[in-house]
């Protein structure tokens, strides 16, 4: 027949985002686990993506984007995941809070809120789709919280507020962790610390951690999403658990899209 074929239809690009995002290295993991050689991942970013996403889908056209969960994109679209039968994207992943050598004896305080912390992806979601709708970062990290002090509580009960102590958190610019940064900044200031919110690209963020420029981070994603990090600096840091279970990350395309496998890319 005179039917093209998915490859065809966006070219063979797969639109990625940050070269340093462990998603990336999954995608380049994909592409050799299926043999999709013809095909390429591009690079750009997090914001990059959504809008390369909002016009393919608000003009009905194929497009296969890096996703992840939890996103507001799966709110404001009608998406799907792409089966991946060859686990090149791992599973069911954890965001972990991960500090620096030495945070539970220099800012105690702050290394059992960061320890505490941990949320539901409906919480996350909130503050996502509130900056995405075009709230200010801070301004939807303090209505969660306003509206929340049961689990601000759950974080802070019993630890003492200090004077201003400085602590340093970095950051990628991925919708997910600016929701997350932003909740804690607000957090740990109202117990008194002096918060600082560094944004960096995901290969100097666990570099931060490990040689102790940044105190914490809230963007780990593990076992698989940022592994080879973790074991580059293996003892370098310390995992200070669990925030969020049960995401995950994969390729994504538009429910109209009629593929539903990462294998039917190579038809
Ligand atoms: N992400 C969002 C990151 C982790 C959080 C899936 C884009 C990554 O791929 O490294």
């Amino acid at each position: 027949g005179n039917s093209t074929s998915v490859g065809e239809s966006v070219d063979y690009k797969i639109t990625g985002i940050d070269p340093g995002a462990g998603i990336m290295e999954a995608t380049d993991r994909a592409i050799e686990d299926y043999e999709l050689d013809k095909w390429d991942v591009t690079t750009g970013s997090g914001a990059a993506m959504t809008a390369s996403l909002k016009k393919a889908y608000d003009a009905e056209k194929p497009i296969i984007i890096t996703g992840w969960t939890p996103h507001w994109k799966f709110a404001k679209f009608d998406l799907k995941y792409l089966d991946d039968p060859k686990g090149s994207y791992g599973g069911e992943e954890e965001i972990h809070t991960i500090g620096r050598v030495g945070l539970a004896e220099d800012l105690p305080e702050a290394h059992q809120i960061l320890s505490n912390f941990n949320w539901a992806e409906e919480d996350m979601g909130e503050v996502m789709v509130a900056i995405q709708e075009g709230e200010k970062e801070v301004v939807a990290a303090q209505n969660w919280i306003d509206a929340n002090p049961d689990k601000v509580a759950e974080w802070t009960d019993g630890i003492d507020k200090v004077d201003g102590d400085e602590i340093k958190l970095a950051y990628v610019a991925w919708d997910s962790e600016i929701a997350s940064h932003n909740v804690v900044k607000l957090v740990l200031e109202d117990m008194g610390y002096d918060v600082t919110l560094t944004q960096v690209e995901a290969g100097p963020l666990w570099t931060a951690v490990a040689d102790g420029s940044a105190d914490a981070s809230l963007a780990a994603w593990l076992p698989v999403t940022h592994a080879t990090y973790a074991e580059k600096f293996d003892g370098k840091f310390e995992d200070l658990g669990v925030s969020m279970e049960g995401v995950k990350i994969g390729l994504v395309v538009p429910q109209y899209m009629d593929i539903d496998s990462i294998e039917d890319l190579k038809e």
